[in-house]
């Protein structure tokens, strides 16, 4: 089977709902039109002996048998589409061999403070901007920092949870150089979840390299980059600055220092009194 983008499938599946609703709609409806001619009243009736009476089960349907075709039709519609859209929603999570792995990309996305931020797999970083080589499969594992977010990509039809301590992961196809989505935030988050934005690009796989590399962190190590990523763990010690809270602390020193301008102040005022008390 050819790889399939999740815009194909769902557009798939909208079709074919649509094309069968239709379908259905119309033999109903037309059925229902021809019966109400068929059986109009042309006052030309002189028997009432097809006319039901009260308490009197509707006869005819060929002893059921137009009951158990309608019937029938309808569970077989109903369950083949049943099982056929699971079966595309089976292929939407996880694409498996269809999507060739070895051409494949990894973003982690954290949702926090009402913006979005992107690891890459060399350790390189960015914020509200992701950007993507062209016409790559592009898995993305999605977490949030603070609150529950909702990573989503309308146009590639996206959407994961963003929660602390989890992690959930889809995909998405990206497309021809120059293309841009839209990010969104899908799950209301505070009082910043309006501007909780970011713009996919879809840039040439030689921009990406080059992108990779400047956005990289310092050492540049060959193939031992992945250990680079741990590094940019190390990053996350920068963390320590706000050991820099600690300065309040300081400030808690300047309150002792007012402590003891007050009490320099009675004391004074103390000596002043012996003063003018000697006088
Ligand atoms: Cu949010």
């Amino acid at each position: 089977m050819q790889a399939q983008s999740r815009v194909d499938v769902f557009e798939q599946i909208f079709l074919v709902f649509l094309g069968l609703g239709t379908l259905v709609g119309i033999v109903v409806v037309t059925y229902t039109l021809y019966n109400a001619y068929k059986y109009r009243d042309d006052s030309g009736r002189t028997s009432d002996a097809d006319t039901p009476t009260l308490g009197e089960l509707p006869t005819g349907g060929e002893g059921g048998k137009k009951l158990f075709l309608s019937f029938g039709l309808s569970a077989i519609i109903v369950i083949s589409l049943v099982v056929w859209t699971y079966g595309m929603l089976l292929y939407v999570e996880d694409p498996g061999n269809d999507i060739p792995q070895e051409d494949a990309i990894e973003v982690d996305v954290t949702g926090e403070g009402f913006a979005w931020f992107f690891d890459y797999e060399n350790g390189a970083s960015s914020t509200s901007t992701m950007t993507v080589p062209e016409n790559t499969p592009v898995w993305v594992n999605v977490t949030g920092g603070d609150v529950w977010h909702t990573f989503g990509i309308s146009e590639q039809r996206v959407k994961a949870d963003a929660i602390p301590g989890e992690t959930d992961e889809t995909w998405f196809m990206s497309g021809e150089a120059g293309e841009t989505y839209e990010i969104e935030c899908f799950e209301l988050c505070g009082p910043g979840h309006t501007q909780m934005t970011g713009t996919v690009e879809v840039v040439e796989q030689e921009e990406f390299d080059q992108f990779l590399e400047e956005e990289a962190p310092e050492d540049e190590g060959n193939s031992s980059e992945g250990e680079n990523a741990s590094d940019g763990g190390n990053a996350s010690d920068g963390g320590n600055t706000s050991d820099g809270g600690n300065a309040t602390d300081g400030g808690n020193a300047s309150d002792d220092g007012n402590a003891t301008d007050s009490e320099n102040g009675t004391e004074a005022n103390a000596s002043n009194e012996s003063n003018g008390g000697d006088a």
